[in-house]
């Protein structure tokens, strides 16, 4: 990411000044997928590629003129505008901004430049980089994006340290830096380039199916409090399975599991045991793949070369419906992994999958 780059933009497009420059960088997650809205670990870090955005007050008491540089789309719309904007990189600043004003900050007309360098759609939470730039960005996803996401993207963009994951518990939002340079081991991403959108796509009936569970064990136990799968055992979840129906308590049975894979991770990285780790992350795959339905042909089929070439754990990263693979594979083992992941994929599909090397930075910060 360039901060000269984005500072020559932002005074050509504007009237010639310079205003503050923030960067928030995407995300990974080794383990624990979905399981933020459910109350239950994640396990992400934040990567080297993100957001940066140049902004500076305009002047005007409403009026915010954003472009967007790698789109090379420029936008105005004003805050008091009910509708807000229609293009929908422009929508989140709009979201955050009145976010912003529904808590008491008194937001101005602004001008606003920002490029980034995290794949768009690859599950990599561009969305959440963008977001992280401003502040409050699970709110602007919720209202104005239409995905009742979790918070796991916005947080790993803002507490994210360069080379530390951190385990959130995502219900009472402890967390915990976990420094992660694994000895012999790297990881890297395979992008499958099948574009996932959150928003219209099935991720918002994933989550109803899981609240749908957790209504019904809580009808069966009014003495407890059951806000999330979080607070429901596996028993009680066999209790509502035929009320319930089989895909619901699919999804269920998946989630009560990811909350357990999150814990022997933690367990694993403390006792240096990269093997059980990957062990676990092939699980989840098996889990988002059949129990949750989150994954695509795409996605399986690179799964499928992680095995073939004895990688130590691979799994769908993020959301799921496309986007990437997140692999821990042996370095021994690395090149050929890739090599073989490249000429099959290009094979069966007519393009290789893009590859991803992760290094684990910083969160959200002021650059300049
Ligand atoms: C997306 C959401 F934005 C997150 O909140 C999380 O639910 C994730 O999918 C799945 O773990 O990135």
């Amino acid at each position: 990411m360039d901060i000269e780059f984005v500072r020559s933009r932002f005074v050509k497009h504007f009237d010639g000044k310079s205003g503050n420059v923030y960067a928030s960088p995407g995300r990974i997650n080794l383990i624990g997928e979905h399981t933020d809205y459910n109350g239950g670990y994640v396990f992400p870090g934040a990567v080297d590629k993100g957001v940066i955005a140049e902004i500076r007050a305009n002047g005007t008491s409403d009026t915010v003129m954003a472009y967007a540089i790698d789109l090379k789309d420029r936008v105005d719309f004003k805050l008091s505008d009910p509708d807000g904007p229609r293009a929908s990189w422009a929508r989140y600043i709009y979201g955050i901004a009145l976010e912003m004003q529904a808590v008491g900050v008194p937001v101005k007309g602004f001008n606003i430049a920002f490029a980034g360098d995290v794949p768009l759609g690859a599950g990599m939470s561009s969305s959440a980089a963008m977001e992280s730039c401003f502040a409050f960005g699970q709110a602007t996803e919720h209202k104005y994006i239409g995905v009742n996401c979790g918070i796991m993207d916005q947080f790993a963009s803002v507490f994210g340290k360069a080379g530390c994951l951190m385990r959130l518990d995502c219900r009472s939002r402890e967390f915990q830096y976990f420094p992660f340079k694994p000895d012999g081991y790297r990881l890297v991403l395979l992008d499958s380039a099948v574009k996932h959108q959150l928003s219209g796509s099935p991720y918002n009936d994933r989550r109803n199916s899981c609240e749908n569970v957790v209504r019904h064990i809580a009808a069966h136990h009014p003495e407890g409090t059951f806000e999330t799968l979080r607070d429901c055992t596996w028993e009680q979840l066999e209790e509502v399975r035929a009320e319930v129906g089989e895909e619901d308590y699919k999804r269920a049975h998946f989630v009560l599991g990811e909350k357990d894979r999150v814990l022997g991770v933690c367990e694993a990285l403390n006792a240096g045991d990269y093997e059980r780790v990957g062990e676990l992350m092939y699980q989840t795959h098996e889990g988002l793949s059949k129990e949750y339905e989150v994954s695509c042909e795409e996605l399986d089929f690179l799964n499928q070369i992680a095995r073939d070439n004895e990688v130590t754990g691979s799994r769908i990263m993020g959301g799921g419906f496309g986007g990437c693979t997140i692999n821990l594979v042996r370095n021994d083992l690395y090149q050929r992994f890739i090599a073989d992941a490249k000429k099959r994929f290009c094979e069966r599909y007519g393009h290789e999958p893009k590859v991803i090397d992760v290094v684990i930075g910083d969160g959200s910060r002021r650059l300049c």
